[in-house]
Formats: structure tokens, C-alpha cells, sequence
């Protein structure tokens, strides 16, 4: 039944009419949380972390009534908001709160797949599967929108189940004054002609708040997408080092029936680095992009876009300041995962040898030799598990408590969890939020505030 349990991961628009639905006939008994969700016991924790079993969901959202930016707010053009209980929050301060009591407000109501914002710049930019994006400032939703794969004359993205436009990057120097890289995102996508996973360039000129149409995008990456509609992978990052993070899935199917992950020729199943700003491929008009020099098939011996494998379908990354790599890989029937390493090349994360800590293809006896087991791991049978959304690690400055804690959740649960990562293993692993079902993501601010979509809104994590 869970092979279809990708299935579950993303808002879709639906073929049957267009109305927004998820492919929830997957998600199997009792994965949602209707609000109060419990954690329920059979939580594992894989590698040392603790999972406090059964705790309870301390009530979920409350929407503070989406933050507007009024009340004698003064932000200097910053980020406003009301913290829930009167402080005035700003890019350029907050009222600092102690504790790790976590709760959170709701931005808006609109549904979005993803947030994020550009380096020092305190417009939060939201993507929507159905191709738009948006984006906030001072709070308040803008009207116009920022960019639309799906209209506008482009129409290059079109959603269904987990297709759609799924990711969303700015380039490090994009508030550079000078630099030719000012302005420029990324966003991940499937294509609408093709159903090829495709990343793109856009440049939103300096002070601008919509995307020219003219001249189009350049186009950075074309994956083939040949086999089914599943496991596309989703998050795009920039690293430390400045290179582009893709995550891509297996590219569908069940238990990867030709065994993509493991093969260091095949860019399915794996993430990928990437220099954006080269071309080591001037013929190809599909691949524009250099290969950094550290990549482990640079040379030879594979593909040379390839940094990591054995990934099912890694729908959301990311990539902390510290370069440790955490990664939310949706498991096939048995197990979510996270996997999280500092972001060394070439690691295994095991797939389809294992899911999670434990044998899969074959069972038993599978290859474990080189393999990454993760850090944390949930029994969708028990804990009803079906869809982990990998998250961030917090590093804003209203929340001394939380600094350093990786958050992390789960689609079809509703919950989130988090823990530390301390010498490779994850410590305090705890429940923390409950009744936030449907989860797409959990991300930062160019602050390190931390936000959550969901198919009904997009929410600020606060400490309460
Ligand atoms: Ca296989
Ligand atoms: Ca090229
Ligand atoms: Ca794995």
C-alpha cells in the first residue's frame, strides 16, 4: 500500500477537475492529524536519538490574524510581525524569548509549497506546486506576482501529484551591489511538455518586485524524467561553498525497479552539485553549468554532476551554516528517514539496499558496506509516518533556545519533531508541534526564522 505513500507527499492539483487535492487514498489508516495529533510510540529512534514516544500535540496552529504589519510597527522595511503575545519581530530585532515551548502563527492562508527569502533581504518569497510565486513584505502578501511557470505566457510547469514547481533558490550574491549575479533564483520544476525535472534561472531586477517576462529564463539543468510520476525530489539549495544543491528521486516507481539510486551514471536518485555560474557544456543547451572541481565523478567513473546516492525521494534538504547536510528521505512501506552528515562527497545513503536502518532489497542480506544509515527514523506502520518533510536548522536570533535544533516533520502525521546533532548522532530528539498536517515544508528566512507551509498556510515558528 505505502509504495503509492509519494503519492501522499505533495498538494496537487488533481486531474479530476482542478480542484486542490491530495492523493490521500495512500496515507493509510489514522496519518492525519486532525489537530492534536499524539506521537505515537512506535517512534524509533535510529542512531541514538531518543524518541520520546506518545507525547502529545500541544494544539497546533493558531492564527493570529495574519500578520499585518500595523501597530506602530517601525521595521525600516523589515519583516513585521506580532510574535502572538504583543512583541513587534523585525529582520532588525524581536522581542528575544527564552524556552522551547513552540507554537505557531499563521502568515497567511494562501497555499504554498515552500518559503524563502534572499540573502539580507527581508521579503519572504513563497512557490506554489501550481507554479506561481509570491511574496511578503512587512508581513503583508503582495498582490502581484513575483513570477508564474504556469501562466504569463510561459506555461512551463504544470502541477499533479508530486509535479508541479517544488523548490526555489537565490544565488549568494543576489543582493550584491555590483555583482553580475544580482537577482538571480532558481527554481525547481517539472516540465509541462515533458515531465523532465528542470531547474531554471530567473534575474528579479534591484528593487523590483515581479519578474519581466521578457527576457525568459536561462534554463540551468533537463533531467529526463521517462518512467512515472512520482519521486521527483524537490528542495534546491546553495551551499557554504557557493554551489547549487538539487535532490532528485529515484524517478518513481516501486522499490526503484531498475535500481537508478545505486548507479553512479544515472542522476536519479541522488543529489547533485552544481556551479551555475559556468558552462562546462557549451554545446549543450541543456546543461548549463560547470562541474566544481571537488565532485566525486568529476573525472571520471560517473556522472560528474553527482555529489551523493542512494536516495528515494529527498523531497526536502537543506544545508546548514555549519555545511552539515540534513535530508528528509520518503521511505517505500516501512520507514521515513533523516539522514544528516557533515556534507562530505559521495556519501551512500543506502537506498534501495536499505530503508532507513534496514535492509530492502534484498531482505535480508542486503549490501550495507559503505552505506549511511540515518539518524532518525519513524515507522510508518506504527507512528503513521508517511511522508517526511526534512527541515532546517534554527539560527535566527529571537529564540536563543532553539539555536542549533533541527526541525523536521511529517506529511500525513502532522507533526513536528526535533533534534541536535552532536558528533554524528541525533540527541533530545523530541515532538514538538502537533495538527499541522498536510506539511510541505520547513524552512528558513535570509534571518533564520523559521517558517512552515502546509496545504492551508504558511506559518511562523515562534517560542511561546
Ligand atoms: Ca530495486
Ligand atoms: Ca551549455
Ligand atoms: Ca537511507
Amino acid at each position: 500500500m505505502r509504495r503509492l505513500l509519494g503519492a501522499v507527499l505533495v498538494v496537487a492539483v488533481g486531474c479530476s477537475g482542478g480542484t486542490p487535492a491530495v492523493d490521500g487514498g495512500t496515507s493509510g489508516g489514522g496519518a492525519t492529524a486532525g489537530g492534536g495529533a499524539t506521537a505515537g510510540g512506535g517512534a524509533t529512534a535510529g542512531g541514538g536519538a531518543t524518541a520520546g514516544g506518545g507525547a502529545t500535540a500541544g494544539g497546533g496552529a493558531t492564527a493570529g490574524g495574519g500578520a499585518t504589519a500595523g501597530g506602530g510597527a517601525t521595521a525600516g522595511g523589515g519583516v513585521v510581525f506580532y510574535d502572538g503575545d504583543g512583541g513587534l519581530l523585525s529582520d532588525g530585532g524581536c522581542n528575544v524569548r527564552s524556552g522551547t515551548t513552540l507554537g505557531v502563527e499563521q502568515l497567511s492562508g494562501i497555499s504554498a509549497v515552500m518559503i524563502a527569502s534572499p540573502p539580507g533581504d527581508a521579503r519572504i518569497f513563497a512557490i506554489a506546486q501550481s507554479g506561481w510565486v509570491r511574496l511578503f513584505k512587512n508581513g503583508v502578501l503582495q498582490s502581484a506576482l513575483v513570477d508564474d511557470l504556469s501562466n504569463s505566457g510561459r506555461n512551463l510547469t504544470a502541477a499533479g501529484g508530486e509535479r508541479g514547481l517544488l523548490g526555489i533558490a537565490f544565488h549568494p550574491e543576489f543582493s550584491t551591489v555590483g555583482s553580475s549575479h544580482r537577482g538571480k533564483y532558481y527554481l525547481h520544476y517539472t516540465s509541462s511538455s515533458t515531465g523532465a525535472s528542470v531547474v531554471d534561472e530567473f534575474v528579479l531586477p534591484p528593487g523590483a518586485d515581479v519578474t519581466p517576462v521578457s527576457p525568459g529564463p536561462r534554463r540551468i539543468i533537463v533531467v529526463p524524467q521517462p518512467f512515472t510520476t512520482n519521486h521527483k525530489g524537490g528542495s534546491i539549495e546553495f551551499g557554504p561553498d557557493g554551489y547549487l544543491y538539487l535532490a532528485l528521486g529515484d524517478g518513481g516507481g516501486d522499490g526503484d525497479p531498475n535500481d537508478r539510486a545505486q548507479n553512479d551514471f544515472d542522476l536519479l536518485g541522488k543529489i547533485l552539485r552544481l556551479d551555475v555560474d559556468g558552462d562546462d557544456f557549451p554545446g549543450d543547451a541543456n546543461r548549463n553549468y560547470a562541474i566544481p572541481p571537488g565532485n566525486p565523478f568529476a573525472a571520471d567513473g560517473g556522472a560528474p554532476e553527482v555529489w551523493h546516492k542512494g536516495l528515494r525521494n529527498p523531497f526536502r534538504f537543506s544545508i546548514d551554516a555549519t555545511n552539515h547536510i540534513y535530508i528528509g528521505d520518503v521511505g517505500q512501506s516501512y520507514w521515513e528517514e533523516i539522514d544528516a552528515a557533515p556534507n562530505t562527497p559521495l556519501l551512500n545513503w543506502g537506498w534501495d539496499d536499505r530503508e532507513g536502518a534496514h535492509c530492502y532489497e534484498p531482505d535480508p542480506g542486503c549490501l550495507t558496506a559503505g552505506r549511511t544509515d540515518p539518524v532518525v527514523e519513524f515507522s510508518a506502520l506504527d507512528a503513521g509516518w508517511h511522508a517526511i518533510i526534512g527541515g532546517q536548522v534554527y539560527r535566527g536570533g529571537c529564540f536563543p533556545d532553539l539555536v542549533g535544533r533541527y526541525l523536521y516533520g511529517d506529511f500525513a502525521a502532522g507533526q513536528v519533531w526535533s533534534f541536535r546533532l552532536d558528533g554524528g548522532v541525533a540527541t533530545e530528539n523530541r515532538f514538538e508541534l502537533g495538527g499541522v498536517d498536510e506539511l510541505t515544508s520547513i524552512h528558513e528566512t535570509a534571518f533564520g526564522d523559521l517558517y512552515l507551509t502546509r496545504r492551508t498556510g504558511i506559518f511562523r515558528i515562534v517560542v511561546r
